[in-house]
């Protein structure tokens, strides 16, 4: 058999989705399409237009040749938070067509991307799209692609008009080698991905490397040694566009394969992402190398509005966490919201979208706190506490890691305190680069490197505080550049800083929940404007609520929300009753989304309010 393994990367909204299509199209896996994009079928993918999860699929082409071709693609996300996923795919390829928008040219993501196929040591094919825009540039772009020093020349297509469809499935076929590995070897196979049936359990993704699995074999998985029986092996295969990428049982799945598994597995932590599926009888001696561990960026908190959903909670965790490996999550308690969730992100929108899924698929009604950064404390002598140690801090037993800044010490215990950096990769027309780095700079970014990629496009790189990139540097950076400049970053290293914590007392009581961590300079002024903030969020009560900020004790800014009573129904003038219930019934619907705490009951916008503070 004739197989081609590929992925489509690209940056975010290059149109990988959209090329997708037309190879399922091309290859009769669909005839006629009700809607863009087959692959992204999550409804959130869907409603915001962009790939969150990658996706295998199976396509049969028979070429003019006379020759019969398993093509099996994988779509990718673009967007920095789900890099991972990219990886995951790229791991089971042998090569990608790496795409990029003819009106756009090269951007932040296209590098990174380009440069994870290159450590992978695929194929690469460069693809221009797009080339029907009146913006497209195809001369520029080219340019900016021969930069990258790929040996071929980028084929150029329309995605949308379907134009140059063809020469895509020949480039692939001609170009991308048919993966090597020996049928009469020990099975070795890569768990790529999983997700939950409930009828059938776990779902395993895999890429074949060695060897072949069939129903009814015995398979042992190398990370913990755990046996199981084969029920069922297939691939994912677009029966009709409304039901993508369904199953297809098939006999076996052999070498160079992508394809699934199902080994009636219900307890879900027994699936490890990057694990290495072999035979239990002849298992093989080389292990494929996996993954490495994802580190989470940004945390908060997850907490259910109703304490009675914590059990809820923590099942969908579970599965959720089978679909996506790279967020993290530990149980943890806090003062004002009970039960619930410490969990870490690749990034917000990493974060905004587990959320929603968690809402969503499994039906819950969810807070959540103000995202950080995790910190590192050196304790003063004597002072630490006894807990696990992380060996990234190597293995100095006077550093603890904190994720939760209400778990911040008090100051006299604190020797040093580190925060995280990145390297943050900006990609933007060089008219911008004065508006970028004033940006950058006000970041408390420090500048490293600027190359120019082509005259009128360059390549920033600046180190910076992770804490400030968060919040809302990356809309800064589209406003200052008119929505030209992109945006990459990696983690760096950990970096000595002087950090406080700032304390929100409500009604003279902190609430441990609004707690944040701020660097000194900005503290007052922060402070300052988050009492504002709360004060507008916060609904009025019977009785006068003072709002506080507060830095050791020490409080820095307060404000009052007003007494007042407020009564909805005085605004309609007797009379209807029925719209007299409506409007309690929409008093109560607010209120589903707040958490009493004492007297006052804090909505969930308050939580989130340091993301949204006007601080130009
Ligand atoms: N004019 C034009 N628009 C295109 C073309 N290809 C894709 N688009 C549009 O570009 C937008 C993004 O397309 P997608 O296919 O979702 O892009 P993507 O790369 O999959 O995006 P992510 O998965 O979120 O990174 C959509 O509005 C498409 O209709 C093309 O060849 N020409
Ligand atoms: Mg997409």
């Amino acid at each position: 058999m004739n197989i081609r393994n590929f992925s489509i990367i690209a940056h975010i909204d290059h149109g990988k989705s959209t090329l997708a299509d037309r190879l399922l199209e091309l290859t009769s896996a669909i005839s006629t399409l009700h809607h863009g994009q087959v692959l992204d079928a999550m409804d959130l993918e869907r409603e915001r237009g962009i790939t969150i999860k990658a996706k295998a699929v199976r396509l049969t082409y028979a070429s003019s040749d006379g020759e019969k071709y398993q093509l099996n693609l994988i779509d990718t996300p673009g967007h920095v938070d789900f890099t991972y996923e990219v990886s995951r795919a790229l791991a089971a390829c042998e090569g990608c067509l790496l795409l990029v928008d003819a009106s756009q040219g090269v951007e932040a993501q296209t590098l990174s991307n380009f440069e994870l196929a290159r450590q992978h040591n695929l194929k690469i094919i460069p693809v221009i799209n797009k080339i029907d825009l009146k913006q497209a540039d195809v001369p520029k772009t080219v340019q900016q692609i021969e930069k990258l020093k790929i040996p071929e020349t980028p084929i150029l297509i329309s995605a949308k008009q379907n134009i140059g469809t063809k020469e895509i499935v020949n480039a692939i076929i001609k170009k991308i080698p048919a993966p090597v590995g020996d049928i009469k070897k020990p099975l070795k196979a890569l768990v790529f991905d999983s997700h939950y049936d409930s009828f059938r359990g776990v779902i395993i993704y895999i890429r074949i490397f060695d060897g072949e699995i069939s129903t009814g074999n015995k398979v042992l998985f190398l990370s913990n040694l755990e046996k199981f029986d084969v029920e069922e092996v297939g691939f994912f295969q677009i029966q009709n566009p409304s039901a993508p990428a369904g199953r297809s049982k098939t006999d076996k799945l052999s070498v160079g394969e992508v394809g699934y598994v199902i080994l009636g597995i219900r307890d879900i932590h027994k699936i490890k992402i990057g694990d290495t599926i072999t035979g239990a009888e002849n298992p093989t001696a080389t292990p494929h190398p996996g993954y490495r561990e994802l580190k989470p960026f940004v945390f908060c908190g997850l907490y259910p509005v109703q304490p009675g959903d914590y059990a809820n909670l923590s099942k969908a965790m579970g599965k959720l966490h089978l679909e996506d490996s790279s967020f993290f999550y530990q149980p943890e308690t806090s003062v004002a919201l009970g039960f619930g969730y410490r969990c870490g992100f690749l990034g917000l929108l990493h974060m905004d979208i587990v959320k929603e899924r968690l809402q969503r698929e499994f039906d819950l009604n969810l807070i959540i706190t103000a995202p950080n950064v995790k910190y590192r404390i050196k304790y003063v002598k004597g002072r630490a506490p006894l807990r696990v140690l992380y060996n990234e801090t190597g293995g100095d037993s006077s550093i603890i890691e904190i994720d939760n800044p209400s778990k911040f010490p008090e100051r006299q215990f604190i020797e040093k305190i580190y925060e995280p950096y990145i390297l943050a990769t900006i990609v933007l027309p060089s008219q911008f680069v004065g508006n970028v780095m004033a940006l950058c700079e006000g970041k408390r970014g420090d500048f490293l490197d600027m190359t120019y990629i082509t005259e009128d496009k360059v390549k920033l790189i600046y180190e910076m505080p992770l804490a400030d990139a968060i919040v809302d540097f990356y809309d800064n950076l589209k406003s200052v550049s008119s929505g030209y400049a992109s945006l990459d970053y990696e983690f760096s290293d950990y970096k000595e800083s002087e950090l406080v914590k700032m304390d929100i007392l409500v009604n003279n009581e902190p609430v441990d929940a609004l707690s944040f961590v701020i660097h000194k300079s900005n503290a007052e002024f922060y402070g300052r404007k988050i009492v504002e903030k709360l004060r507008g969020l916060i609904p009025r009560q019977q009785f006068e609520v003072p709002i506080q900020a507060s830095v050791s004790g020490k409080i820095i800014a307060r404000e009052n929300v007003r007494a007042l009573r407020k009564d909805v129904i005085a605004k309609c003038y007797g009379g209807d009753i029925s719209r007299k219930r409506k409007l309690l019934e929409k008093q109560k619907e607010g209120k589903k989304k707040m958490k009493q705490f004492g007297n006052v009951s804090i909505p969930q916008e308050a939580f989130l309010a340091v993301l949204q503070l006007d601080t130009k």
